[in-house]
């Protein structure tokens, strides 16, 4: 006989520690609720691990970032959760769950029952191995998904300040980890297929911003092309990087940004599925009455777009988590999820903020040359995404504001000149 729980939440990311704190928020009784978490640590917020953590003097530790410090919440700590009487399953992997049977086995055998479960499992990374690259099992090439990727991406900095990297991808984690290195004093060539970096959010202008401030910081560029193999010594250490037109770099250390796939395979053939993600309606409730998903995993109902969408990003994680847990207690109560997507970055000393749609016509305002600029994305005469470096805590609410109501123009040019002077008519 294994364990019995009103509420299981499987995967101990950001999405469970932001749905434990609504639990405990709305009162939860002891023993209701337990979460299982393949790491070894209590929820923490993600993204410290490609900012904080990597910091060359006074990287973050946890537990500095527990959820839900992130939005100025509690740290929730082991004692937390204790204290609120959530049972924290650590260092276990579910390996199949019956949703017919309202059963999870864990690797070690142990079954745990529910009521209600939130699948909360986010993503993996996706690894060169998959693209058959040659020599990708050396020692020194990271990854960065968890906290066990990261102190191995710091050990390997530590070893090489003063030596080269190659990052390969062009996406957040190549942007955020060849700055990273960069302060840790570790030379960078980041290697990328698109003709610019960022190419999910950025356009060209803007992605030519950020390289031109990469490349005056001594970040080389290989655009255009992917990598073929990986050359190590006796070690198993990577010593080079092959790319397919036969170019070597020669490289001390390798970090890995290629994109995710969401963590969805429990549940292949007894969930409804969509876009790679597993599909849930306006209360984040999954083809199965009893189970909830939540974060990088879902596909969702992208209300004001009249679109299905999976995003990879900690504020959707943080707010469908919240969502989940009020419909799972109160579902006459709430309405359907109404998000507005959010992302943002820090790099170097730049941040920036995006709000909404990146599709339409990209107008930019403000000058590059002041590092204060930003982008509207115009679709069908209406403003429908915003995008800001440099701001202040006032201009991005009114970034919020304008993708959120997204005001109708016909004045392109004087949109291009007064940026978020712009009088719009909300
Ligand atoms: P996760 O946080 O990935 O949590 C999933 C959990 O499920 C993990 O604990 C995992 O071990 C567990 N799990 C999976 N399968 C099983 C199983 N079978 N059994 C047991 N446990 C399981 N987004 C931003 O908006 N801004 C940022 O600056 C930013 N920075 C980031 C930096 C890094 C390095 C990374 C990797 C991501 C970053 N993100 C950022 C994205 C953001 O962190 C994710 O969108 C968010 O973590 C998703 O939350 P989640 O709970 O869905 O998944
Ligand atoms: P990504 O999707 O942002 O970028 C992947 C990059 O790898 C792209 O440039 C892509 O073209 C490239 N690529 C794909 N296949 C390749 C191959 N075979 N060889 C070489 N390059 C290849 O993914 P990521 O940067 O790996 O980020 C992982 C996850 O972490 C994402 O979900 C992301 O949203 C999240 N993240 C977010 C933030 C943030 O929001 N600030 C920061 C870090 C990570
Ligand atoms: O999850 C994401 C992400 O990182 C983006 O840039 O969604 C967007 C685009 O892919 C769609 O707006």
């Amino acid at each position: 006989m294994g364990r019995a729980f009103k509420f299981v939440i499987l995967g101990g990311g950001v999405a469970a520690g932001y749905a434990a704190l609504e639990f405990v928020k709305h009162g939860v009784h002891h023993g209701d609720l337990c979460i299982i978490s393949e790491e070894s640590v209590a929820p923490y917020e993600r993204p410290a691990l490609s900012k904080g953590c990597l910091l060359p003097e006074g990287a973050a530790t946890l537990p500095s970032f527990h959820t839900c410090v992130g939005i100025g919440a509690e740290r929730q700590t082991p004692k937390w959760y204790k204290e609120h009487g959530i049972e924290l399953v650590l260092s276990t992997r579910v390996k199949s769950v019956d949703v017919k049977r309202k059963t999870l086995l864990s690797a070690a055998g142990e079954t745990i029952t529910y009521k209600t479960l939130i699948i909360a499992t986010g993503a993996r990374v996706l690894r060169l191995e998959e693209f058959s690259v040659t020599g990708a099992y050396a020692n020194n090439i990271c990854y960065l998904r968890d906290l066990e990727d990261a102190n191995k991406l710091v050990q390997v900095m530590d070893m090489h300040k003063g030596g080269t990297a190659v990052v390969i991808g062009g996406g957040y984690i190549g942007m955020e980890c060849a700055a990273a290195l960069i302060s840790n004093n570790i030379g960078v060539t980041m290697v990328f297929p698109e003709h610019h970096f960022m190419a999910r959010l950025f356009t060209a202008e803007i992605a030519a911003f950020y390289e031109d401030y990469y490349m005056k910081r001594g970040v080389n560029f290989i655009k255009g092309t992917v990598m073929a193999a990986f050359e190590s010594d006796e070690n198993k250490n990577v010593t080079a990087v092959v790319l397919k037109d036969g170019t070597h770099i020669k490289a001390d250390m390798v970090v890995v940004g290629i994109g995710i796939r969401p963590n969805i395979s429990l549940f292949e053939g007894q969930l409804a599925l969509e876009k790679g993600g597993i599909k849930v309606n306006g209360k984040m409730q999954t083809s199965n009455a009893s189970v909830y998903a939540v974060g990088d995993v879902v596909t969702f109902p992208l209300k004001s777009y009249r679109d299905m969408r999976r995003l990879e990003h900690v504020d959707h994680a943080r707010k469908s988590a919240a969502h989940a847990v009020q419909a799972i207690l109160s579902s006459d109560k709430v309405k359907d999820y109404d998000y507005l997507p959010y992302f943002y970055s820090r790099v170097f000393t730049l941040s920036w903020q995006f709000y909404g749609d990146n599709i339409g016509d990209c107008v930019i305002f403000g000058t590059l040359k002041d590092k204060k600029f930003g982008a509207f994305w115009v679709e069908k005469g209406q403003v429908i995404g915003a995008f800001l470096e440099g701001g202040t805590k006032e201009e991005y609410i009114t970034l919020e504001k304008i993708a959120r109501l997204k005001p109708c123009i016909t004045d392109m040019e004087s949109l291009a000149r007064l940026g978020l002077s712009f009088p719009f008519d909300f």
